[in-house]
């Protein structure tokens, strides 16, 4: 197959696999359940037509492996996550997996073995969709899995284990999918943009030079519920109306209208639930999630203090009991220069202009770096949208990005570690 027709059977795979979603009218694909199982077994099969000894480890992730010149030899691990967000594109995270297996097919229709192995690993959580904790397939992967999160339960009330088991899985062998560091040369990771600068300056590919940190929370307000014709105003502990101040001071303090502005911090509350929920009833409970991130951990960590420190102003005020639980945190990630510079070689000789660019989303690659240096290559999306069923690339760009990174993978020298 030439680059083209592997271009295509990328494209049919993607397809392919949105189409194994919970949801009838809009693809989300969430962390042990069933979609995830027939992905796992789809990609497990597309890793062997490759030519990888392929399987499934402790926590669903799905692994690839292609030995090199002799077998048993470290591996350059590419590669990225299968789960999705709730009504998400088709691209976010499985175009890293499909495009690495697809440039491992490559190399073996023409019989090629390069002086390293090449191992590609589809993350079976990435997003946190089901259990609101992010990056817990490539976590386990570095060693850096968090075992509370195993008590974190579902919209449905079941907990993580819980549903470990009943997928087949043992949350006693989660510590054996953790890898060791001379397992891995590098980790290398090609993934849509989502967001707009690729496609803003014509450019197909960009060199990832850091992922943003993140923080999120999940707060919990607790009023009184009461009848919305009775109670008046001045008695009231409205729980929805407390969650609203607190939701605006965040957006004033991340978008600087309060506090030093700082460029790319973001805050985003992106899930609100409301009990008891019914039009003639003061909403007792208010739950919300909070999303802070920022280049700098420092610019991140100061944000979510006052955000804290807020809502605690807010309820003392307003005689509202709260509940703040960090569900998640990760510290900004730097990409490794010696990666960015194999890229950047990678992307010139196939006649395109390097830009380096950082990243605002989040990636497995930031839980990767616990173990082994990593690298991003974006890939332009249309209009910089991600996260939602309008998430669009081209072929061309593909294309040139199997091609970027098939000569980055043949060209690849490791470093040389100094013992
Ligand atoms: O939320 C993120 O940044 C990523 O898509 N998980
Ligand atoms: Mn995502
Ligand atoms: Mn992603």
């Amino acid at each position: 197959m030439d680059i083209r027709q592997l271009t295509n059977e990328v494209m049919a795979h993607l397809d392919e696999l949105a189409t194994y979603s919970e949801d009838p009218c809009g693809l989300t694909r969430v962390f042990l359940s069933p979609e995830q199982k027939r992905v796992s077994e789809l990609v497990l099969g597309w890793m062997k037509e490759a030519g990888m000894e392929a399987w499934t480890d402790g926590i669903g992730n799905v692994v690839g492996r292609y030995e090199g010149i002799s077998s048993g030899l470290p591996a350059l691990m590419l590669g990225s996550h299968l789960d999705t967000v709730r009504n998400a594109g088709r691209y976010d995270g499985p175009l890293g997996v499909v495009t690495a297996i697809a440039c491992v097919k490559a190399l073996h229709q023409r019989q090629e073995r390069l002086p390293f192995a090449i191992e590609v690993v589809g993350f079976s959580d990435e997003e946190g969709t089901r259990f609101h904790a992010t990056l817990l397939g490539s976590r386990a992967m570095a060693g850096t899995f968090d075992y509370t999160v195993l008590q974190n339960v579902d919209d449905k009330g079941i907990s993580m284990a819980d549903a470990m088991r009943s997928y087949g899985l043992d949350p006693d062998k989660i510590v054996h999918v953790a890898r060791r560091p001379t397992d891995l040369l590098a980790y290398v990771e090609l993934h849509i943009e989502q967001g707009p600068v690729l496609e803003t300056e014509g450019l197909p590919v960009g060199i990832v030079t850091s992922i943003a940190g993140a923080t999120r929370l999940m707060v919990t307000l607790t009023g009184s519920a009461g009848h919305a014709g009775t109670v008046p105003m001045s008695l009231r502990r409205d729980a929805l109306v407390a969650a609203a101040e607190a939701i605006l001071f965040i957006e004033k303090r991340c978008s600087g209208k309060i506090g030093v502005p700082v460029d790319n911090l973001v805050g985003t509350v992106g899930q609100i639930q409301v009990l008891p929920g019914a039009s003639n009833v003061i909403p007792g409970t208010a739950k919300f999630s909070v999303d802070v991130r920022a280049p700098a951990d420092s610019d991140r960590l100061e944000a979510v203090r006052d955000i804290i420190k807020a809502i605690q102003d807010i309820c003392s005020r307003r005689r509202i009991e709260y509940e703040i639980r960090k569900v998640h945190e990760s510290p900004s990630s730097s990409c490794a220069p010696w990666l960015m510079t194999q890229l950047e070689a990678a992307i010139v000789a196939e006649g395109i202009q390097p830009r380096y660019l950082p990243s605002g989303a989040g990636h497995d690659a930031m839980a990767m770096a616990a173990i082994t240096d990593i690298g991003m290559l974006f890939i332009r999306c249309k209009g910089g949208i991600s996260h939602t069923p309008d998430e669009s690339i081209t072929p061309e760009d593909v294309e040139i990005g199997i091609r970027v990174f098939l000569r980055f993978i043949r060209e690849f020298k490791p470093r040389v570690r100094c013992p």
